[in-house]
């Protein structure tokens, strides 16, 4: 019989590339969506699978509807990857953030202790957690949190509710702690699509200028496609661990916009990019960088895109999408 999965987060920018990895390898895939009137799927278009997944409806902020999915579906695995995931915004809607980023992943685990306990559980962790801590200038499994935004608070309470249901109950949880990750389908407000999407409107002459914030924060990026592997590869381990996932190279904001700019062929970015504090966060992370051995030794997993591939990727794309050819 094939494997199933419930994918919450299924119409963000990982779920449909998680998706359409768990179909290719035989799975049936449960996406969660929310009630909407409308609801976007042109993420899971862009994959191309929005007719292989079997839609179930439920919120993280409500918690019958998660204890009856596990309760009914009984799935091989859970990805948990629903999250308020923008962390300007956490400083706005901190409450909000924290009932759907730690409360909803509590709901799932007694979910699955209750009902499913050989379900296994990968949590969405985030290298945001480490906040202004590092270790020799790199975060690993080692490397204390010390979060910086709501977000970050939030997610700090999901992981170790992760690690404590695994520790208390014998449940199969994993975190896999992702460094940023992109693609052609991350969210516009996130910084690297911002940038890719600007870009291309400048080039075609729809858009005069490109409104930033912090140039300076350095992060650790990588494409979204190769990173969902990270995430299958946890839960097919024999024991299950928590592992940093991250291509070990760090670049600042700065370096993004002066790369993606130069994939058009303009050089003198500065012409175009205007300083707005609007888009400035009251506390930063400046500088994010992976060190991921431990997944390249136990998961055998690294990352295939490089920097320069994923910034002339998500360019193109940009392009493509305002009619370029
Ligand atoms: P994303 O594009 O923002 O997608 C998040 C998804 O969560 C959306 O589909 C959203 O649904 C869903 N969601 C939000 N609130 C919900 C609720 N109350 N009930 C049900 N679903 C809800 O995020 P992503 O980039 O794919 O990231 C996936 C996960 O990894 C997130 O947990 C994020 O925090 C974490 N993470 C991301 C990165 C990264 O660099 N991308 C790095 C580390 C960790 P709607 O579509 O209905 O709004
Ligand atoms: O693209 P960002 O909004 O991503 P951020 O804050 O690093 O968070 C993302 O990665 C986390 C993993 O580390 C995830 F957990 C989280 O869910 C999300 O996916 O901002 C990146 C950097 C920040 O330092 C920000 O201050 O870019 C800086 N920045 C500068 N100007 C900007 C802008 N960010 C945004 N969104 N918009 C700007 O105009």
């Amino acid at each position: 019989m094939a494997k199933t999965a419930l994918v919450t987060g299924i119409l963000g920018q990982d779920g449909p590339y998680l998706a359409d990895l768990l179909i290719k390898k035989g799975y049936r895939v449960f996406g969660l969506i929310r009630r909407y009137s409308n609801p976007n799927f042109s993420n899971l278009d862009y994959v191309g699978v929005t007719n292989e997944i079997d839609y179930v409806e439920g919120d993280m902020n409500d918690e019958a509807s998660l204890l009856n999915l596990i309760r009914t579906l009984h799935p091989d695995e859970v990805y948990n990857l629903a999250a308020q995931s923008f962390v300007k915004t956490s400083f706005d809607q901190a409450k909000l953030t924290t009932e759907v980023n730690s409360l909803g992943p509590l709901y799932l685990l007694n979910a699955i202790k209750f009902f499913s306990p050989t379900t296994k559980f990968y949590q969405a962790s985030t290298s945001e957690m480490f906040g202004l801590q590092h270790t020799n200038g790199y975060q690993d499994e080692q490397t204390p949190f010390h979060p910086r935004s709501p977000y970050g608070v939030s997610k700090v309470y999901a992981y170790w509710m992760t690690v404590n249901y695994r520790e208390s109950y014998g449940l199969f949880t994993a975190n896999g702690i992702l460094f940023n990750h992109e693609s052609p389908i991350r969210g516009i407000q996130f910084v690297t699509r911002k940038i890719t999407d600007g870009v291309a409107k400048i080039k075609l002459g729809l858009a005069k200028e490109l409104r930033l914030g912090n140039l300076d924060a350095k992060r650790d990026w990588g494409f979204a496609g190769d990173y969902v592997e990270a995430m299958y590869l946890m839960l097919q381990q024999k024991n299950p661990d928590d592992y940093v996932i991250g291509t070990g190279e760090s670049h600042s904001v700065r370096e993004f916009v002066e790369a993606a700019f130069k994939s058009i062929g303009i050089a003198d970015w500065k012409k175009y990019v205007v300083i707005d504090p609007q888009f400035k966060r009251p506390a930063e992370v400046p500088n994010l960088k992976a060190k991921a051995d431990k997944a390249k030794r136990n998961l055998n997993w690294k990352p295939k895109v490089s920097f320069e591939e994923l910034v002339e990727m998500m360019v193109k794309a940009d392009l493509k999408r305002y009619g370029s050819k």
